[in-house]
């Protein structure tokens, strides 16, 4: 399905060369990411439509577009692709406890997501791939691994759902986060069943599930059921993008066991790596806890739109955070952001300023190391304050400014 529309790109001069690294976990240091020329290929994963779209999505979001855009600048194609997880758990039970059809809900919310990124200016992926539209391609990906021996049919008489066998591949806590011990607890937390008797482990994850009273089933050689979490991602990534693609992202609740348990699917699909590497942003809490829809502590983009919040300053008090970091929202991040937006449309409104070069290194060499936007935003604030007489620098750095920070002054 669509995404949402695109805004314009202008060009720097003069960032054809050199690469844009970030943190690789498993290696604990920067690497490159994205081939030398050619197409970048990224696989994001996408909203669970309800509860769109809360500041801690519009981070993660707006953290993800820098590697887009920092691609782009140093010549790259993009090839991106995104999910919508309109049937899991989290939504059919939000459109139950509210009354409400949970294709109603997730359209509602998924239009709501457009918009909020289309106000903060973030680039659309080259779709939006729902999960329920792709049913056949999921159960076909089920049916391979069970060619394969890695997905197996509890014998349960009454629900016999299907399971992905995490001992089919290599061990699926290489390089994960969590020690064996939190794995476990970690796993049930976000959407795992340890203790689901007739299991072959404890970790493997539900693939198909037969159809429980009530909730919304598909007909397939697996049975009338639904998808589970992770196999929907991993479908819709392999076939948008190939395997072995540069980088899966997301935000890090997702670190275990969401991508471990996509990677090793695809790995035993594939028999290559799935993304080469992952970009996890950090959590955005609010009021002392993670912002979070089940905790209910939300700041919605679209609220703060409606309250006359430029989404400029509020793409500005987002990048003020460095994407791996955790951080707590309050109202004066947005007052401070308001602030540097109104000190930056003065800069580029002067006749002239010091010419731009400067910043324009600065801030790329910020973005292609980590996505440090911090240290991007504060070489705009060191040229912003910088007398000159260049009369080409102002219209430069709001160019600079918007292809590479998003931010149209
Ligand atoms: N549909 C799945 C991914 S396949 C999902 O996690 N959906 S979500 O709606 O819960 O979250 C969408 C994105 O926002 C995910 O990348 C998630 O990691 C990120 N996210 C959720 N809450 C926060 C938060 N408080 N701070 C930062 N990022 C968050
Ligand atoms: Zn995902």
């Amino acid at each position: 399905m669509r995404a949402w529309e695109s805004v314009p790109v202008p060009t720097v001069p003069g960032g054809d060369d050199g690469a844009v690294a970030i943190y690789n976990a498993a290696q604990a240091r920067l690497l490159p990411v994205g081939p030398p020329a050619g197409t970048a290929r990224l696989y994001t994963c996408g909203i669970t439509p309800y509860d769109a779209t809360h500041l801690g999505h519009a981070f993660t979001y707006v953290s993800i577009d820098l590697l887009v855009r920092a691609w782009r600048d140093a010549g790259l194609e993009v090839r991106y692709a995104q999910n919508v997880t309109d049937v899991d758990d989290p939504l059919l039970e939000r459109a139950e406890a509210t009354g409400r059809d949970w294709r109603d809900l997730a359209v509602e919310q998924t239009e709501l997501y457009r918009a909020d990124m289309a106000a903060l200016r973030v680039l659309p992926p080259d779709g939006l791939t729902a999960v329920s539209a792709v049913m056949d391609d999921i159960t076909q990906t089920i049916q391979a691994l069970h060619e394969r021996q890695a997905a197996y049919q509890l014998a349960d008489p009454d629900y016999p759902d299907w399971y992905f066998s995490v001992t089919s591949t290599s061990n699926l806590l290489d390089g994960a986060p969590v020690s064996v011990p939190e794995a476990e607890h970690v796993f049930a937390e976000r959407g795992g069943d340890p203790e689901r008797a007739g299991k072959r482990h404890r970790l493997d994850c539900l693939v198909w599930r037969q159809q429980r009273p009530g909730e919304p089933g598909w007909d397939t050689p697996l049975g009338r059921g639904r998808p589970g979490w992770h196999i929907g991602c991993t479908t819709i990534a392999l076939n948008a993008l190939g395997p072995a693609f540069d980088v899966q992202a997301g935000g890090s609740d997702l670190a275990f066991p969401h991508h471990p348990m996509c990677a090793a699917e695809a790995r035993v699909l594939t028999g290559e790596p799935f993304a080469r590497a992952f970009l996890h942003t950090g959590m955005v809490s609010y009021a002392g806890e993670k912002m979070s829809k089940s905790l209910g502590n939300l700041v919605f983009v679209h609220q703060l739109r409606a309250d006359g919040t430029d989404p400029m300053a509020l793409r500005l008090a987002l990048l003020a955070h460095h994407y791996r970091s955790d951080w707590e929202y309050t109202a004066e991040e947005l007052a401070a952001a308001q602030a540097r937006l109104q000190r930056w449309q003065a800069a580029v409104a002067r006749p002239g300023a010091a010419p731009a070069d400067g910043v324009i290194t600065a801030v790329r060499a910020a973005l292609r190391n980590d996505l440090d936007a911090p240290a991007a935003l504060a070489a705009v604030d060191d040229w912003a304050v910088t007398p000159g007489s260049d009369p080409a620098a102002p219209a430069a750095v709001a160019a600079l400014v918007d292809a590479l920070l998003g931010v149209r002054l």
